[in-house]
């Protein structure tokens, strides 16, 4: 009779774990989640002052700019960018709002001018790859590479020798779905070059924890890049004796950097995102609860709401943070993906914004 109870019992717990098993790891999106390790400073920031100078922003193109995820600002100090309803959008200085040309999709991200050919615009448009846009129209400069499809284009920078180098976030996850590789936390991204005198797009480093915005160095020695997961940005030389070369460029971030940018006087602009709202980073340590929370669109939308928004001013070594600016409960400027710095301002890209930011410097 024991022996039955236990048999029994023994039955109904094996069942419970393969149910479990089944619903938690088999129908859940994610595969084989690793640990995404939040470090201190990302921690202990939520308890720091925070000095909210993003509050103190002007407003440009409110309700005209959908979601501009990324600026770049143009010499004469017009700001263009790519917004979620599919435009490319210029805001002139007399703060006037032009709707300059239109792709479509829902997905564009990166932006940069080019330095080799004035006038036209190369935008990451996340479905399609690599883009040119100019007055003639659109150009798709890469869709893939080495025969697998770019799913997750991201931001792109171009050299003066006319080498394009942009990210490509996640080959496994789309951008509508950027929390899922969030959750994952595996290597799925790269960074690509396109040369433009072979139209050839190439593998330039491979196994990234999803590589996010691209500048280069003042002297374009070194590629620096960030890689949201890991809280860090990475530098690639491109010249010189350590050329080939992947070093750490700055680490121990206070959030996942997004979108990073070269001032004026070689140091870099970093937008950083808190990834998940303050107490809950636990969350990301254990995989099975990731597998459940993966599977539940509202619940992923609750693990991501981070209500902080946060830009650092890194060294050109990348060795310190020199300024930080900062929105706590993110009440003006939430989810900031790109900070641009031209004549003593601070430009700012968002994804939750319907404007671009623009914030005097006291340089
Ligand atoms: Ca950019
Ligand atoms: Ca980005």
């Amino acid at each position: 009779m024991i022996r039955n109870c236990y048999l029994l019992a023994l039955t109904g717990v094996v069942l419970v774990a393969f149910l479990l098993q089944t619903f938690l790891i088999s129908n859940s999106p994610i595969d084989y989640p690793q640990v995404l390790e939040f470090p201190p400073s990302a921690l202990s920031h939520a308890d720091v002052p925070w000095n909210n100078d993003l509050q103190r922003v002007i407003k440009l193109g409110q309700g005209c700019l959908k979601q501009p995820e990324d600026i770049a600002v143009d010499k004469e100090g017009v700001v263009c960018t790519a917004t979620r309803d599919g435009w490319i959008k210029k805001i002139h200085t007399n703060g006037t709002c032009e709707d300059w040309k239109f792709i479509g999709g829902g997905s564009l991200l990166g932006i940069t001018l080019s330095i080799t050919n004035e006038g036209d615009v190369l935008v990451c448009d996340a479905e399609k790859g690599l883009l040119k846009v100019n007055e003639k129209g659109v150009t798709v400069l890469a869709a893939e590479v080495n025969g697998s499809k770019i799913s997750f284009a991201d931001d792109v920078i171009e050299a003066t020798d006319g080498n394009i180098y942009f990210s490509d976030a996640s080959t496994k996850f789309g951008f509508h779905n950027w929390y899922l590789d969030t959750l994952e936390a595996r290597p799925n991204g790269r960074i690509l070059k396109y040369d433009p005198s072979t139209t050839k797009t190439t593998i330039l480093i491979d196994g990234l924890y999803f590589p996010n915005g691209v500048a280069l160095s003042k002297d374009q020695q070194f590629l620096v890049f960030s890689e949201t997961w890991k809280f860090r940005c990475l530098k690639y030389w491109l010249k010189g004796a350590n050329k080939g070369k992947l070093e750490v460029f700055i680490d121990n971030l206070p959030g996942g950097p997004d979108n990073i940018n070269l001032a004026p006087d070689g140091s870099f602009w970093i937008a950083l995102l808190p990834l998940t709202p303050k107490g809950l980073e636990f969350v990301h340590k254990w995989p099975m609860l990731k597998y459940v929370i993966a599977q539940f669109p509202r619940l992923r939308d609750f693990f991501r709401d981070g209500k902080r928004s946060m830009v650092v001013n890194v060294e050109a070594d990348g060795k310190k943070i020199i300024r930080k600016f900062d929105d706590e409960g993110a009440k003006v400027m939430p989810f900031i993906t790109s900070p641009v710095e031209f004549d003593d301002h601070l430009y700012l890209g968002s994804l939750g914004t319907n404007f671009v930011g623009k914030l005097r410097l006291n340089n």
